[in-house]
């Protein structure tokens, strides 16, 4: 059932500070999560093609589809209408996401036998920083038995993904899908980045993927045939910074535990000191946006943010304001954060950011992992 680690090999890379290369993550993810979890319960259902989304008569969208149903085209999201004119064979079920939620809760206390340090992305998906835990053993090892255990334990198949940041441990967990195991060494991210599309990496959605390929930027490599100020000048710095490092395998993020975070937050430095409110509001809106979506990603509410102001001298300020209800757009994040600021400034600023605190999770999506004190 369980493939030997694949690897993947390269040559060096210099430009990472060698405390970021020790760390080891590891990134699961189940196969068909939800499709897997109906022919769990019912394996007669297994090898045919299943969608989990609904009636093909309803307006309902595809949640999942097992793999069987993917060699038809269909896809998450896509209306059971469609699916249905893809494969009229398909087996049409209705999710039934509180069974999702109980067997998540099986897979997340399989995960805290291996790590401290867990951070849900969403039912099927999560981190685990086990870079104290594998002194003894190797990652990949780890990874194997978590694996393993998911198998015999709940009866579904994941797949992981083994490197020493969340980016490439996403990306490696990708890779081999279903039931795959894959490594990214240090030693292998100067050879694995450059031919990598930008729009595999975890944060590089369709609209910043069409924006970069319109300076004909779509591999990694693409992005250091521009000078680093271009970048900044044509993506504003958040983004061009982010890109920088992402497109040649550097990400620092920590694996945070969900019942750990207090906030998220994203900031600006801008190339030059600004004082006009327009060019001020411009780069505020895309904090905010960046800030939104970080927030989306981790199925998170907010109710309360902060903005901050670095001034030219560096002097910091901090205002903040709270909801009574959560946060819904980024639109609206930015009104509330223009407000703040249009308290007024006293000198040229240096950097603006925001940070959303009151965090809760969106109700069942995530779970709460109690890990264990060892
Ligand atoms: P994913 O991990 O994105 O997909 P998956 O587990 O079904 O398939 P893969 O093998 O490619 O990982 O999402 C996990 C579950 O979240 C999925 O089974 C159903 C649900 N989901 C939705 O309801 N809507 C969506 O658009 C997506 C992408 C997922
Ligand atoms: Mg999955």
């Amino acid at each position: 059932m369980l493939e030997s680690p694949k690897q993947i090999r390269g040559g060096t890379l210099k430009e990472i500070h060698p405390e970021f290369l020790k760390r080891k993550i590891i990134h699961v993810d189940m196969d068909a999560f939800f499709a897997a979890v109906e022919i769990l319960d019912n394996p007669s259902l297994k090898g045919l093609p299943l969608v989990i989304g609904g009636s093909p008569q309803s307006r309902c969208v595809v949640c999942t589809a097992s793999y069987e149903a993917r060699k038809f085209g269909i896809r998450s999201a896509m209306a059971c209408s469609q699916a249905y004119r893809l494969c009229p064979d398909a087996v049409f079920l209705m999710p039934r996401h509180r069974r999702y939620v109980e067997i998540s809760k099986e897979i997340f206390l399989i995960f805290a036998r291996y790590s401290k340090k867990i951070e849900s992305v969403s039912l099927d998906e999560g981190y685990l920083d086990v870079t104290e835990e594998c002194q003894g053993e190797s990652a990949s090892s780890l990874a194997k038995k978590i694996k393993e255990d998911i198998w015999n334990e709940i009866g579904i198949t994941a797949s992981a993904g083994v490197a020493p940041n969340k980016m490439l441990a996403k990306l490696a967990s990708e890779k081999q899908k279903p039931d795959g195991l894959t490594v990214i060494r240090p030693e292998s991210i100067s050879a694995f980045m450059p031919t990598l599309p930008v729009k595999k990496i975890n944060g590089i959605g369709p609209v910043t993927a069409e924006k970069l390929s319109k300076y004909g930027i779509s591999l990694c490599s693409d992005i250091y045939k521009h000078r680093k100020m271009d970048l900044y000048e044509k993506l504003g710095p958040r983004l061009a910074e982010w890109l920088w490092d992402h497109g040649q395998g550097i990400c620092r993020a920590p694996v945070e535990n969900n019942h750990d975070r207090k906030s998220v937050g994203s900031e600006a430095t801008f190339p030059k000191d600004l004082t006009d409110l327009d060019s001020l509001k411009k780069e505020l809106q895309e904090i905010a946006q960046d800030v939104h979506e970080r927030l989306s990603k981790k199925r998170l509410l907010a109710m309360s943010l902060t903005l901050k102001i670095k001034y030219a001298d560096f002097s910091l300020e901090t205002r903040s304001t709270r909801l009574s209800t959560p946060f819904t757009t980024s639109e609206e994040i930015f009104r509330y954060a223009l407000l703040l600021l249009e308290r007024g400034y006293k000198q040229p600023i240096r950097l603006l950011g925001l940070s959303l605190g009151r965090l809760q999770d969106r109700k069942s999506d995530v779970i709460q992992v109690q890990v264990p004190l060892f």
